[in-house]
């Protein structure tokens, strides 16, 4: 069996983690590979998957291994495959260990050319880069950085929006799963503790910053002339919702009513579970990277929040986004689409209105969208590929 470690420092927020415990389920379950995972905020890890004790320094968990990435590192061999997720610095144990058993294998490679070494061969490191649909990633994916001073050398790997990159998380039983919950969600709605959907009623799931215009857009909803029922998972964005309701603090069960507006308020769910509820709403608010990708094999007309870089890098990333994902829609819908992105974005004044009356075109091409980005191969298969491609077969040993 193949081992692979995977390293996650966990910023702020969950979407390091997220992408990173997709990844690793995946791995495990659909290609049989051993993954380590090492995260060093195990309390953001279990509140997406609750199974998770974050008071544990090891354990097993859905198929994967976790260990709490904690300093000093223990003395132990690297595996064949190495990801460094989205930059982060792997311990510099693990480089050293990494460094000593590549020279021993190269001394070993030189005493006997015909020998496959007793370590198994080569070892490929990844690094896995933030999504963008920016042009220069399909120019970058793959490339190779010698490491300035040791016998080593690392790859980038982008995800992305094209077969040029290396694609979206996407398990193999997703679109299916999806679609049995869509064709019937009565059994969703239950789950949640939440009744389901009147005709006419539009339902959406919210989850943004704290920096979002969620006061404007409330007010719109509050007054948009139809209902709308928006649904909460706990978030940072909670204290300013309830102060907008005027009370002084919601938690999950709450519900509040105002005009046309219906807000209720969820539990923080396990990440299976907010799929499902991406799944069942009519329109979901996403932000950053991992839910913004899950709201894109929903289905549903999204608006997505991106997160601030410096330099203002993030305006350029939400551009290229929209510009994709309007290739192919009504030109009035997508420019009631990308105006609501937009103020979203800018802490403006969303015009609720202007953008739903679209709602059926958009959901169509919501739709359709999904159907074009299930076309390529997804994040996993690709990495999988590449690494073989790169010396590390599935059956290399560890
Ligand atoms: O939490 P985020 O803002 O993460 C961000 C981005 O990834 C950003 O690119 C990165 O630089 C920054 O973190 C450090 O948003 P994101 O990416 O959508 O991740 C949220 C995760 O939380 C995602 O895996 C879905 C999950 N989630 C749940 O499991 N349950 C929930 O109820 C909700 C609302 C989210």
């Amino acid at each position: 069996m193949v081992h692979w470690d995977i390293f996650c420092h966990v910023i702020d927020n969950y979407g390091d983690i997220g992408v990173c415990w997709r990844l690793s389920r995946q791995l495990a379950a659909e290609y049989g590979i051993a993954v380590r995972l090492w995260v060093d905020d195990l309390a953001s890890l279990q509140r997406i998957c609750p199974y998770v004790d974050a008071s544990l320094e090891a354990q097993h968990c859905q198929g994967v291994e976790v260990r709490h990435w904690v300093e000093p590192f223990p003395d132990l061999m690297p595996a064949k495959v190495v990801i460094e997720a989205f930059g982060c610095e792997l311990p510099q144990r693990y480089v050293a260990a990494m460094t000593s058993s590549s020279a021993r294998v190269q001394q070993q490679a030189r005493n006997n050319a015909t020998t496959t070494t007793g370590e198994g061969g080569r070892r490929v490191w990844v690094n896995l880069e933030y999504l963008s649909a920016e042009q220069w990633v399909e120019g970058c994916h793959g490339l190779i950085s010698p490491h300035p001073c040791l016998p080593l050398a690392k790859y980038f790997f982008f995800p992305g929006f094209t077969a040029a990159t290396g694609g979206l998380l996407r398990e193999n039983d997703l679109l299916a799963q999806r679609d049995a919950v869509q064709h019937d969600s009565a059994e969703i709605w239950c789950r949640f503790d939440l009744s389901c959907p009147v005709p006419g009623e539009a339902t959406v799931s919210l989850f943004c910053y704290d920096s979002a215009p969620v006061d404007n857009l409330l007010d719109a909803w509050a007054s948009s002339g139809a209902p709308v029922r928006c649904l909460l998972p706990e978030s940072k964005a909670l204290a300013q919702v309830a102060n907008w309701a005027g009370q002084s603090s919601l938690t999950p069960g709450d519900s509040v009513q105002r005009g046309c507006l219906t807000l209720q308020i969820l539990p923080f769910l396990p990440q299976e579970d907010y799929d499902r509820l991406l799944w069942v709403c009519d329109c979901n608010f996403v932000r950053g990277e991992d839910s913004f990708v899950r709201a894109q094999w929903a289905a549903r007309p999204l608006v997505w929040q991106i997160y601030l870089q410096q330099d203002d890098a993030h305006h350029l990333k939400l551009e290229a986004f929209l510009s994709r994902y309007c290739q192919g829609l009504a030109a009035d819908a997508a420019a009631a689409l990308c105006a609501f992105h937009q103020s979203w974005n800018s802490g403006g004044r969303p015009d609720w209105g202007n953008f739903w009356q679209h709602h059926a075109v958009l959901q169509a091409h919501a739709a359709a969208w999904a159907g074009q980005l299930a076309q390529f191969a997804d994040l996993a298969s690709n990495l999988v590929s590449f690494c073989q491609h790169h010396g590390v077969s599935k059956n290399s040993s560890s």
